[in-house]
């Protein structure tokens, strides 16, 4: 088992998220990777650094105009004359233009934005990346035959599209860890994600793909995060119809409800045959965390991770969501506990 962490990560830092109508501190923060690392160092494990990838590599999953903003954005900011953190204010909603990206810098925020709650700071493209790179190394130490590899990758991925940033996500590390894996020669991944949240940016990514499957067990969107993806009926389409699942739960979930839901999908995806899994690690569906709604105990995590560990299969986790700050070590660590 290996472990991948880059301390670029701390350069995404100092944004606030708009959240009920209130600028307040984003949930997503630097503190939270601190009590993974604890967390890994009591149990003994030890954390690599990733090795340095080619933007290009991002463009498997990206748009390249997309990736280009992204990289630019804080610059172009700051030759305006301005500082700090930014956020979108307007959006492309149903009846506008979205088959042309404008040209002005605020303009283009609101393009690839889906939410006022992702701040891009000075420091966020080079964490960002980082992140990013921490997924692709722990998919290149399973391609190497490691049994499974954690990339402690923040900020996380999970919400972020072919050409769209929000959920507090810009690069899709999972996916881009999948789609490593399946460039490094396996035919058939699949994607599980565990993350409170619907991972609405896979799901974009693959929508269309019969070669990674997307399943995602989450809160149900008629109330949760990110409210406009997620449902059941969402399948996929063309080559890829039936080759993405959600699978929404209500407010309340404990983990006898959320094991029933969890066991059928092992089930599906094992009869999938994957040569390998990626699974989008939130620890967020803990009963104590202050955005989410499910009543998973902190026993309940290594349970969570056994009953993965038991499809038996090459497994790259990739951390997600998770905002109980003090206890998100002890969660990750009871998943990590049934791998290493
Ligand atoms: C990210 B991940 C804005 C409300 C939106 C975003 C939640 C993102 C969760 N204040 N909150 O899936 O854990
Ligand atoms: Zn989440």
């Amino acid at each position: 088992m290996k472990f991948i962490h880059s301390p670029l990560h701390s350069l995404h830092d100092g944004g606030k998220e708009l959240h009920r109508g209130e600028l307040v501190p984003c949930y997503e923060m630097p503190a939270r990777v601190d009590y993974i690392l604890s967390a890994i160092a009591r149990a003994g494990w030890v954390v690599e650094a990733p090795g340095d990838y080619d933007d290009a590599l991002l463009e498997r999953v990206h748009d390249a105009d997309y990736i280009a903003f992204l990289r630019g954005a804080h610059e172009a900011w700051r030759a305006e004359g301005r500082d700090g953190f930014m956020l979108p204010g307007a959006f492309p909603a149903r009846g506008m233009r979205r088959d042309r990206v404008p040209a002005g810098l605020h303009a283009r925020l609101g393009y690839y934005a889906f939410d006022a709650g992702s701040p891009i700071v000075e420091g966020t493209w080079r964490a960002a990346r980082a992140s990013a790179h921490c997924a692709l190394a722990a998919a290149d130490a399973v391609l190497a035959g490691e049994r499974g590899a954690y990339a402690l990758c923040r900020p996380p991925g999970h919400h972020a599209g072919h050409a769209m940033f929000g959920g507090y996500c810009f690069l899709n590390n999972a996916a881009l860890a999948a789609q490593r894996l399946r460039d490094g020669g396996l035919e058939r991944v699949a994607v599980l994600d565990v993350d409170y949240h619907h991972g609405n940016g896979t799901q974009d990514i693959f929508w269309e793909r019969d070669d990674v499957l997307c399943m995602s067990i989450h809160g149900d969107p008629d109330t949760e995060y990110p409210f406009y993806l997620g449902y059941a009926d969402e399948r996929g389409a063309g080559a890829g119809e039936g080759f993405n699942q959600n699978y929404p739960l209500p407010r309340g979930t404990d983990w006898a409800a959320y094991a029933a839901t969890l066991d059928r999908v092992l089930e599906r995806l094992a009869a999938y045959a994957p040569q390998a899994l990626v699974v989008s690690l939130g620890v967020d569906v803990f009963e104590g965390d202050p955005i989410s709604q499910f009543r998973l105990g902190s026993d309940d995590f290594p349970r969570l991770g056994q009953r993965i560990a038991a499809l038996g299969l090459p497994t790259v986790l990739v951390q997600e969501g998770g905002y109980a700050v003090a206890e998100i070590g002890d969660n990750v660590a009871g998943v990590l506990s049934a791998f290493a």
